[in-house]
């Protein structure tokens, strides 16, 4: 049986990537950081399971990270820790250097430390934004870097520190060239997550107008839980190479919202431009007109806000998997935009309704026990 060691195990690849190697029959590891809270949502179905375990580490922590990788001696370590958050990178640059950029190096000291640097693979989870302000369209493996943000500029050292490692010592350690990738799990300041449970809220009556930045802004986004397979593809390559993760197709920021209104029962029409521009309900499903009587036609539901425009803002990903399609034999089709779209909607009306359903019981109990109906 082989051994994972997942660092980054709460986050929303981790839970997908725990999910895939149990099911290929890997005893799963993960790192988890020591918190005030134990908030492990993604994760908690997996806990108890025989092959799954925890251990506590922080990237930032060189001893933590050597003690684990020492008592579990993992055939393969994906790190997927990092703050992720491109925004977040501008508020806190040195804690996203320290632990994006430092604990990649951290990682790999810690194989070496503990002897491993023959036996144990090693997954970097690098990221499209390493292409910025992009020089070229569609990007792929040759394509020039120019980060644009403290998050790529980390990012971008973990890359080169993994290549130079790979190099330097004859380690099998590679970075996956990620796109963006989304799910029902994704975080809820992510720009998918963010327009999905706010569509899912104004459809049940629960917002009034969601707010973004930069509409036009380009991405290609995939599946979450397709991209994990291609990790573990990667490391089961014959050589240590670093590939390009993503589906080949590009949308906006603005069809994403259109869309996922759409699979709300809300159909927008967007009028302006810059910070005038504004998604105005153009048409109503008549099966949500039963659910929430508020909504109307020429009702503005999607405003721009400068509060969600970046210093630096990378505009224009598309990735080009050939290389991975080739070589790894990975799909990149498996799941359309639209279908992502609407595995995330879907989601979060059910996710909405539910949270509504219990408030409502709540409000209820509690206006009994004020009334003395209930004790
Ligand atoms: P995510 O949901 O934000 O998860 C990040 C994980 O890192 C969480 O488990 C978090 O733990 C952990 N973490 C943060 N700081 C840590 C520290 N100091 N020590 C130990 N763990 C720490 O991110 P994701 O979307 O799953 O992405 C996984 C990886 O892929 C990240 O490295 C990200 O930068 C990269 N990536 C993501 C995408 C994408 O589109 N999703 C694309 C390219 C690359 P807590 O739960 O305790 O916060
Ligand atoms: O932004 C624009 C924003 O925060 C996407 C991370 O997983 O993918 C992710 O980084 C675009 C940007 O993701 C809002 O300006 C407009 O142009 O969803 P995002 P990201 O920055 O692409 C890469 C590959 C990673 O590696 C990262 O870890 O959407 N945008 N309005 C907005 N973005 C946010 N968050 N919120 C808005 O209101």
């Amino acid at each position: 049986m082989k051994t994972a060691l997942i660092t980054g195990v709460t986050g929303q690849d981790g839970s997908y990537l725990s999910e895939f190697l149990l099911d290929k029959g890997y005893d799963v590891h993960g790192i988890i950081r020591r918190s005030s809270v134990d908030f492990r949502e993604r994760i908690a179905h997996l806990e108890g399971k025989p092959h799954f375990h925890l251990h506590y580490a922080d990237l930032g922590d060189s001893m933590s990270i050597v003690k684990v990788v020492d008592k579990v001696k993992p055939d393969e370590i994906y790190n997927l820790a990092a703050q992720s958050h491109v925004q977040v990178s501008f508020d806190s640059p040195e804690f996203t250097a320290d632990v994006d950029a430092t604990g990649v190096l951290r990682v790999l000291e810690a194989v070496r430390a503990c002897h491993l640097e023959k036996t144990c693979r090693i997954y970097q989870a690098s990221t499209s934004e390493l292409y910025g302000k992009v020089e070229e369209v569609p990007q792929n493996e040759n394509t020039p870097f120019h980060p644009y943000s403290p998050y790529a500029v980390a990012k971008l050292y973990g890359y080169w520190i993994v290549k130079e490692y790979r190099e330097a010592y004859d380690m099998f350690c590679c970075s996956g060239i990620l796109f963006n990738h989304e799910s029902e799990r994704r975080g809820e300041t992510f720009v998918t997550r963010k327009i999905t449970l706010a569509a899912a809220r104004i459809a049940q009556g629960q917002q009034d107008c969601l707010y973004l930045g930069n509409l036009d802004s380009l991405r290609d986004w995939g599946y979450a839980k397709d991209y994990v397979e291609c990790m573990w593809l990667i490391l089961q390559n014959d050589q240590p190479e670093d590939f390009v993760i993503a589906t080949g197709v590009q949308h906006s920021v603005r069809e994403f919202a259109y869309y996922a209104f759409k699979h709300a029962g809300i159909e927008l029409e967007f009028q302006g431009e810059g910070l005038n521009e504004v998604g105005i309900i153009k048409s109503i499903a008549p099966q949500l007109s039963t659910v929430n009587s508020q909504l109307s036609t020429g009702d503005i539901v999607v405003r721009v806000s400068p509060d969600f425009y970046r210093p630096t803002d990378v505009v224009n990903l598309w990735g080009d998997p050939t290389k991975a399609k080739a070589k790894l034999g990975w799909n990149p089709a498996k799941t359309s935009f639209e279908e992502l779209v609407k595995i995330m909607v879907e989601h979060d009306i059910a996710k909405i309704a539910a949270e509504g359903a219990a408030a409502k019981v709540r409000t209820n109990l509690a206006e009994y026990l004020e009334k003395g109906i209930v004790k």
